[in-house]
């Protein structure tokens, strides 16, 4: 499917930094050193309900590491998915009576309409997961050949115990992970299966549901983690850059499907590094569908809430850490944003070279963005006390915050 327009990207003077970043499977901060491609599969959404903040913030973390090697002049081949078929867009269109393909339409268009307010650099390749279908079967197909999945009631499950690797993603004891799994979208107590935390990697066809041709698999409907490890391995191959989503997928779906792909191709990791967004919450609890306790992206724009004030608000947290969304939040980011807006208007300035570097500086050490804001916070400060005849500045200040943060002001 097709994603959404790019904002353009200013070039910078001088140089870019190689980005150090958090990777869930060592537990530490790894330098990735992209080739002349750098290569990022980032989770996309199930489009059954309208993009949050918690989205958007991860969305968010995602486009500055892509903003911090656009910087050292490196291309970037960017992949997201759309799980436009499981269990929770069937459940949602069945409650609101609605055709589930027409909920997923609807909600795809509505994410691509937020992601484009927010300036959020579109992926190269935008893959739903019914579109995916053809490159599954075979891959679910390998798996059992390979005596890695096997069949219960029609259903297909992959066998934990086939990777000797299972585990390293998420370095959870196996306690935590039956917990998570249950929440998460597993069936840990379904009878029959060999270990509680096989998940399903093709589901039979169930009466009232759609279905697709699954070859020697039967009719049915593919399972979560295979979706992401298919879409990644056709578009990117093994061994890329990041794979990325909230810190609610490192268990299990990229746990899960590190493993698939570890015996596909025998290769660990599919992703140098696994690099996982905090979660955003309301009312002290994580913002999440199920729970409803959201603020739409949308719902903000409607009210004429100027978007760039939301990317603001996002980019105020460093990626990693849980934090709560408050009015107050907003209105800093607003109140910031004003602020920004009058200095950049202003004929001069002090010099802007040494703030550029501080943005890079912020930005390439695990992605922190609260301190590139108050590294541009300080500049327009020293504006207002001190002056200064730079009458470059501005611009460059403008055009800086525009390619590593993707504020425009
Ligand atoms: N379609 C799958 C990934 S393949 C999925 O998790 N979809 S989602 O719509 O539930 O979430 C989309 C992304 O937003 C995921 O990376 C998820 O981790 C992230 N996310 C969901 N809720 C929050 C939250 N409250 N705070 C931060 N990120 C969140
Ligand atoms: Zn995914």
């Amino acid at each position: 499917m097709y994603a959404w327009p790019a904002s353009e990207v200013p070039a910078l003077p001088g140089q870019g930094r190689d980005l150090r970043i958090h990777d869930t499977a060592t537990g530490g901060l790894v330098t990735l050193d992209p080739g002349p491609v750098a290569r990022i599969y980032v989770c996309g959404i199930t489009p059954y309900d309208a993009t949050h903040m918690g989205h958007a913030a991860t969305y968010n973390a995602f486009d500055l590491v892509q903003r911090v090697w656009l910087d050292t002049k490196r291309q970037v081949h960017y992949v997201q998915n759309v799980t436009d078929i499981d269990d929770p867009l069937l459940e949602r269109a069945e409650r609101d009576d609605i055709d589930w393909a027409a909920l997923a339409e609807k909600e795809t268009a509505l994410f691509r309409e937020d992601m484009t307010a927010l300036r959020m650099l579109p992926p190269r390749h935008y893959i739903g997961a019914v579109e995916a279908i053809p490159g599954i079967v075979p891959l679910v197909e390998r798996l059992r050949d390979a005596g890695a999945a096997y069949e219960l009631d029609g259903d297909t499950y992959f066998s934990v115990e086939s990777d000797p690797d299972f585990g390293k993603v998420s370095g959870l004891d196996a306690a935590a992970m039956r917990l998570l799994s249950a929440e998460r979208g597993g069936d840990p107590d379904r009878p029959g299966k060999k270990n509680p935390l096989d998940p399903m990697l093709w589901m039979a066809a169930r009466p009232g549901e759609p279905s697709w041709d699954g070859g020697s698999l039967g009719r049915g409907r593919p399972g979560w983690h295979i979706e992401c490890v298919a879409i990644a391995l056709d578009h990117l191959g093994m061994g890329f850059d990041v794979q990325g989503g909230g810190s609610d997928l490192a268990f299990p779906h990229h746990e899960m499907g590190a493993s698939h792909a570890q015996v596909l191709t025998g290769e660990f990791p599919m992703a140098k590094a696994y690099v996982h967004a905090g979660m955003v919450a309301l009312h002290g609890e994580k913002m999440s569908k199920s729970k409803g306790n959201l603020v739409f992206v949308s719902r903000l724009r409607r009210d004429g809430v100027d978007p760039v004030g939301i990317r603001l608000a996002l980019l105020a947290h460093h990626y990693r850490a849980d934090w709560e969304w408050t009015d107050q939040v907003l209105q800093d980011a607003l109140a910031r944003l004003d602020r920004w807006r009058a200095a950049v208007s202003r004929p001069d300035g002090p010099s802007a070279e040494a703030l550029v570097e501080e943005i890079r500086d912020a930005l390439a050490s695990d992605l922190d963005a609260p301190a590139a804001l108050a590294a541009v916070d300080r500049w327009v400060a020293r504006q207002d006390t001190e002056g200064g005849t730079d009458i470059g500045a501005p611009g460059i200040v403008s055009r800086a915050v525009d390619a590593l943060l993707g504020v425009a002001l």
